[in-house]
C-alpha cells in the first residue's frame, strides 16, 4: 500500500452532523430555503457513483474530492483494494475570486475560501475488482449518474471498464462522465492517443458523447474541470415526492 493511502486512511472522520436549528430552518418556505447555504442542507441532492476497473483511482479521486478516505475496513487496508461500497459527501461550489469550481472548502485553483455553494453531492465508491461485481451492481442501483474512471497509462478498455459501463447502461443511467486518470504518468502525446482509444470504446455504447475529463487524482490536477463537469453533465433528477419510496428510487433510474 502506498504512503499516500496510509496517510489518507488515518484521516479524522468528518463530522457531518448539524445543529437542530439548521434542520428546522430547512423546512421553511421556498425563499427562506434558498437563503440557507447548500453546505448546511441536510440531504445531498444527488448520488454519483465512481466506477471502473480495479486500481484506476476511484477511491483516490473520492478522497481528493471529499477529503474522506473510504477504504477503512482492515481487509481493504491490507489488500489495498476497495471491497465494500464507500460513501462520502461533498459540496460543489464556485470560487468567488477566480470562478473555478471546487468540491472542497477551498478553491482548487487559487485556494480562496470565498465560495458560493451550489449543491451537495453524495458519492458512492464502487470496488473495481472482478470478483466484486455484485457489490458494484448494488451501488449502481442507488446512483443518478456516474464517473467512469479510466487509468490513462493502460490500454482502454480493461475488462471492468467495459463491464461497469455496460452495467450503467442496463441500469438506465444516462449521465456519465469519463475521467481519464493518472495523466501524470504519461506524455501529452500518449494522453491524446489514450483519449482516442476511449472515444473508440464509447462509440458503440449509449455514452458515445460522454465528456472525457483528463485528471491526475493523486496530484489533484484537473479537479476543478471535473467539479464543473459534474455540475454541467449530471443534473439533479426531478423527483416526484408523491410517489412511494420504492417508486421514487425506480423513478430516479429512468
Ligand atoms: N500516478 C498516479 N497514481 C494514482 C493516481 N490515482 C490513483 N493512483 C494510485 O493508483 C492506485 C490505486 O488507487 P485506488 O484509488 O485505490 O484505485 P481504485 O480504483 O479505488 O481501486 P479499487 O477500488 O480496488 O478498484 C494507488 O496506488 C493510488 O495511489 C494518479 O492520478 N496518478
Ligand atoms: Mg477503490
Ligand atoms: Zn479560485
Amino acid at each position: 500500500m502506498s504512503e499516500e493511502k496510509k496517510k489518507s486512511s488515518k484521516k479524522k472522520k468528518k463530522d457531518d452532523s448539524l445543529p437542530d436549528e439548521d434542520i428546522e430552518e430547512s423546512g421553511k418556505a421556498e425563499d427562506t430555503k434558498k437563503k440557507i447555504s447548500v453546505k448546511d442542507s441536510v440531504q445531498p441532492e444527488i448520488n454519483i457513483g465512481l466506477v471502473g476497473h480495479v486500481d484506476h483511482g476511484k477511491t483516490t479521486l473520492l478522497e481528493r474530492l471529499s477529503g474522506k478516505w473510504t477504504d477503512t475496513h482492515s481487509e481493504e487496508i491490507k489488500r489495498g483494494i476497495t471491497i465494500r461500497l464507500g460513501y462520502a459527501d461533498a459540496v460543489i461550489s464556485r470560487c468567488k475570486k477566480c470562478g473555478a469550481f471546487t468540491s472542497k472548502e477551498k478553491c482548487f485553483e487559487c485556494e480562496s475560501a470565498e465560495l458560493e455553494s451550489i449543491r451537495k453531492v453524495s458519492f458512492v465508491d464502487a470496488p473495481g475488482h472482478e470478483s466484486l461485481m455484485a457489490t458494484m451492481l448494488a451501488g449502481a442501483t442507488i446512483v443518478d449518474g456516474a464517473l467512469l474512471l479510466i487509468a490513462s497509462n493502460e490500454k482502454c478498455p480493461q475488462p471492468q471498464t467495459r463491464e461497469h459501463l455496460m452495467a450503467l447502461e442496463i441500469m438506465g443511467i444516462k449521465n456519465v462522465i469519463v475521467v481519464q486518470n493518472k495523466i501524470d504518468l504519461i506524455s501529452e502525446e500518449e494522453a491524446l492517443k489514450n483519449h482516442e482509444q476511449i472515444r473508440e470504446f464509447l462509440k458503440d455504447t449509449s455514452f458515445k458523447d460522454a465528456p472525457i475529463i483528463p485528471i491526475s487524482a493523486q496530484h489533484s490536477v484537473g479537479l476543478s474541470a471535473l467539479a464543473e463537469a459534474i455540475e454541467k453533465y449530471i443534473p439533479t433528477p426531478k423527483r416526484n415526492p408523491d410517489l412511494n419510496p420504492i417508486s421514487l428510487s425506480q423513478g430516479a433510474l429512468t
